[in-house]
């Protein structure tokens, strides 16, 4: 690989030190540097490779950090973590003391706000180019976002605001692959593409430029106005246009020396007080590598592949994953109930649902990074008689905050929530921690919250929670069940009820979803050590099974709560509420995350620093005897 030029980048202010006519190499060793490293660690891949010109180019043209540059999600940015310091830190990318895959300001000066959830740009940069307006600075801000990120409703929110504010200072450049994970939906996404491949304004553009080589000087100038009103009127620009933007574009925006010339107008521009301006880049997602090219899909997040074939490495094989499980008791549920739909936010892969949609293309929505709106759509379709399921991430449902409140809970509406990747998630770190949603959730009258101890008990819940005429939510774990066999019937489990798995009388340990098999283990280690733990699947947070965790209130020495959730407001604080009611005195110890933002790493290892797997539950039930002794 030849890094020579790479290798002496160290900030953007050496990029800007390089001749233009070298940047072009620095732009194919980064590419050929992101796929060597990604090929070995895993992770975002195709959106990365897609901004390379991009993120070269407004690094090169605009005065950063002063300039601020702000990513929208930030999953495209490994181009920007090279040329701003952090190429060795690729190596360790997403694990426990290494670079996030995301962006957080406490990593780099470059990386003047935090992103992981899509849709933010716009607004964060519009925020900044306020400030800088207050404060007397004559920078800008320059939100890059991709027509994905385009889909969520805040990024119209901001555009319209910035462009009543007529914000001078504020560039957005608008990365369009037509991909958002899987391909984008939307009519805004058709609006784009469609306006680009008319036919008619390829004819009337080859028209006018025909047209314009045949005309003399004087004349050359105003038919070259008349031919960017006609691309103006027959391009997608009038839409930015009528909010007030200068739109320019679109161009292609993995042409190197396009994308310097125009950041260097556009630039221009804004020095000259013509924002707030929108740049419309169609990028390919994968570029410059071809299997990432030909399948940007596949090769948007990755693990761990070879370079030369684009084959990736085998994953050993395992129980199945709780997605798929969720999605393959949905399939069989709807052949059941012609009521059910499946919806998801740009997530069709990552929640299972793309198997739902094979079968039922009919009831299946993808409403792009549009979370708000699935909850308020499922609403509308619950008040109609519907059962919606809208599978939604825990980290992602945070922002439909409102409508679960408001539209579903309110009116005691029939949707069941899916909620995937509850607990720790890993690598992505901590803007998709999925830490509070028994918290939020917990608080709103009529919602009824469950989370299963293992992937068999995944699908009574789901059972449980579309019998259930009101609002449900499961929240389940990322990754592969625990390998338990799966029960050929399915059935709904009694609402609010527990389950006791083991009994004793020193300690009970209450467990939550993921914690109960630690807890099982736990007791059993325990035991060992002639501790008598009882070991209570609690399933539900709401409506919690108070009678039988009282009944174990009066009868054991201690209570120990497990959650992998904040332990701020969530299943232990739930248990401490129902005690101190009761008037019991028993003491009651709360294993949960502490408060504190939970980093990136390897989800085991993050599990035990926290003692919520099997050693740190024994630890604290120990420790929890021996105080009450
Ligand atoms: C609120 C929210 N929902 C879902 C996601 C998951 N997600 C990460 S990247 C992505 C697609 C983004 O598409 P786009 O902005 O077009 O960028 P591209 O990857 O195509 O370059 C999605 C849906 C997210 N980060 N935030």
């Amino acid at each position: 690989m030849s890094d020579s030029l790479l290798s002496g980048i160290h900030s953007p202010e050496d990029l800007r030190r390089l001749p233009r006519e070298r940047l072009a190499q620095v732009a194919d060793e980064i590419r050929e540097e992101i796929v060597q490293r990604v090929s070995r660690t895993g992770g975002h891949l195709a959106s990365s490779l897609g901004a390379v010109e991009l993120l070269v180019a407004i690094h090169a043209v605009f005065d950063t950090p002063r300039d601020r540059l702000v990513l929208d999600v930030g999953h495209q940015g490994y181009p920007h973590k090279m040329l701003t310091g952090r190429r060795e830190g690729f190596d360790r990318i997403g694990k426990s003391d290494g670079i996030a895959k995301f962006l957080r300001r406490s990593e780099s000066p470059y990386d003047h706000f935090g992103a992981g959830h899509a849709g933010t740009s716009i607004s964060a940069a519009l925020g900044i180019a306020r400030a800088m307006q207050h404060q007397g600075r004559e920078n800008c801000a320059i939100a890059l976002i991709g027509d994905g990120g385009m889909t969520a409703g805040m990024a119209f929110e901001a555009l319209n605001h910035a462009g009543h504010l007529r914000q001078r200072n504020l560039v957005v450049v608008l990365n369009d692959n037509e991909m958002s994970i899987s391909p984008n939906v939307g009519a805004l996404s058709s609006y784009l593409s469609r306006k680009l491949s008319m036919p008619l304004v390829r004819r009337m553009k080859g028209f006018a430029r025909e047209f314009l080589s045949s005309l003399p000087g004087d004349m050359l100038h105003w038919a070259h106005k008349a031919e960017e009103s006609l691309k103006v009127f027959f391009s997608p620009g009038m839409l930015f246009e009528a909010l007030s933007f200068r739109y320019v574009g679109p161009i292609q925006g993995n042409r190197l020396d396009v994308v310097l010339e125009t950041f260097a107008n556009v630039r221009q521009m804004i020095l000259s007080g013509e924002g707030p301006i929108l740049v419309h880049a169609l990028t390919a997602k994968g570029y410059g590598y071809e299997p990432a090219q030909q399948d940007p899909y596949r090769y948007h997040g990755v693990g761990a592949f070879e370079v030369e074939s684009g084959r990736f490495r085998p994953s050993s094989p395992g129980p199945p994953r709780y997605q798929d499980v969720f999605a393959d008791t949905l399939i069989r549920l709807a052949h059941e109930d012609p009521r059910i739909v499946g919806i998801t936010a740009a997530m069709a892969d990552g929640t299972g649902l793309d198997r739902f949609r094979e079968v039922f293309p009919d009831r299946f929505y993808d409403v792009g990074i549009a979370e708000q709106h699935a909850v308020t759509f499922a609403a509308g379709l619950a008040s109609e008689g519907m059962k919606p399921v809208p599978a939604i991430y825990s980290t992602f449902l945070q922002r439909a905050y409102d409508q679960v409140v408001h539209d579903v809970c309110l009116q005691n509406l029939d949707v069941t929530f899916a909620l995937d990747r509850a607990g720790v998630v890993g690598a992505d770190g901590a803007t998709h921690q999925g830490l509070y949603d028994l918290a939020y959730l917990r608080a709103l009258p009529n919602m009824v919250v469950m989370a299963p101890k293992d992937e068999n008990e995944l699908r009574h819940m789901l059972v449980t929670a579309l019998t259930h005429p009101g609002p449900a939510a499961v929240r389940f774990p990322r990754g592969a069940g625990v390998g338990v066999p799966l029960d050929p019937e399915l059935k709904a489990l009694p609402l609010g009820r527990a389950e006791l798995l083991r009994d004793g009388d020193d300690a009970a340990i209450l467990a939550l979803g993921s914690m109960v098999h630690p807890a099982l283990e736990a007791a059993a280690e325990l035991a060992a050590d002639g501790l008598s733990v009882a070991v209570l699947n609690a399933r539900f947070v709401k409506p919690l099974d108070a009678e039988r965790i009282l009944g174990l209130a009066r009868r054991c020495a201690v209570l120990v709560t497990v959650e992998e959730h904040a332990a701020l407001g969530g299943f232990g604080a739930a248990v401490l509420e129902a005690v101190a009611a009761s008037g019991l005195g028993v003491p009651v110890h709360c294993l949960g995350v502490p408060d504190r933002l939970v980093e990136h790493g390897d989800p085991a290892e993050i599990l035990a620093g926290l003692g919520l797997d099997a050693p740190g539950i024994a630890r604290a039930v120990r420790e929890a005897v021996a105080a009450g002794r």
